[in-house]
């Protein structure tokens, strides 16, 4: 054997005896219906022992008007949230993710065809959540304190980040969201994630953080009003934001 033919051939034994052993180990694993965790987070400590339930949204379904109208958020809130919960109750159901917290799931959730159903619908949940108390009655003024700062840092002025989270709603083809989210470094990213991805999906996002803010743009979260008109809803939403809130999160975060 030429020695070039023998390192070749020293070569293809090594790759397929490593592909062997992760096959092996990933055969070792896969005994449960749901993929494993691929991250290396460890299997959660605290468990959950009720089910998902549906969160009251904290003000009336007319309470967001002119700006988003009361059938929008009766059918959004009452109809498609309540849709993901009722899924991703019955989704985890005899999974390795049966009683972990929701967080936990997000956080653990992978690509596999095999864990789809909880991916879309633990993300619908987790994402619709958030969204409400984002929102509020009377919200919509400008960030201040740390937060302000912050944006000013990151983006350059106020209207600057909006400009540049307005042009990350509008570009999301399809149904998705955009987020305000404090990257690992501590620093502020606009990011935008497809269907009901987020930036916590550790095995998933492109972009990791925690999301302090985010827009649904899913057409039925404005259809009935703006039709295909999504910038007026993004619009829309900029005098509903609830900055209070927003700034909690940051803070949270930050000290
Ligand atoms: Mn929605």
């Amino acid at each position: 054997m030429e020695k070039r033919t023998f390192l070749k051939t020293g070569l293809f034994l090594g790759i397929a005896a490593a592909t062997t052993s992760f096959l092996d180990a990933c055969k070792s694993t896969n005994n449960i219906t749901g993929t494993p965790p691929t991250s290396t987070l460890p299997p959660p400590k605290v468990r959950r022992t009720e089910a998902f339930t549906l969160p009251a949204l904290g003000y009336k379904v007319e309470a967001l008007e002119p700006h988003i109208d009361k059938m929008t958020m009766e059918i959004h809130h009452d109809k498609h949230h309540n849709a993901y919960v009722t899924n991703l109750n019955d989704a985890v159901k005899d999974t390795v993710y049966v009683d972990y917290e929701l967080e936990d799931i997000i956080k653990r959730i992978t690509t596999s065809d095999t864990d789809k159903k909880i991916r879309n619908n633990a993300g619908g949940h987790w994402n619709h959540s958030f969204f409400w108390q984002t929102i509020a009655p009377g919200g919509g003024t400008e960030p201040t304190g740390d937060l302000a700062a912050a944006i000013t840092m990151a983006f350059g002025s106020q209207e600057k980040f909006k400009e540049q989270f307005t042009a990350a709603s509008k570009s999301v083809f399809g149904s998705g969201w955009a987020w305000l989210c404090v990257g690992k470094d501590k620093k502020l990213f606009i990011s935008s994630t497809p269907n009901q991805d987020n930036p916590l999906m550790l095995n998933i996002t492109k972009q990791l953080g925690t999301p302090i803010l985010g827009l649904d743009v899913w057409e039925h979260a404005y259809y009935l009003k703006y039709q295909n008109k999504r910038p007026d809803y993004i619009t829309a939403f900029y005098n509903l934001i609830n900055w209070k809130l927003v700034a909690e999160r940051y803070n949270k975060l930050m000290f």
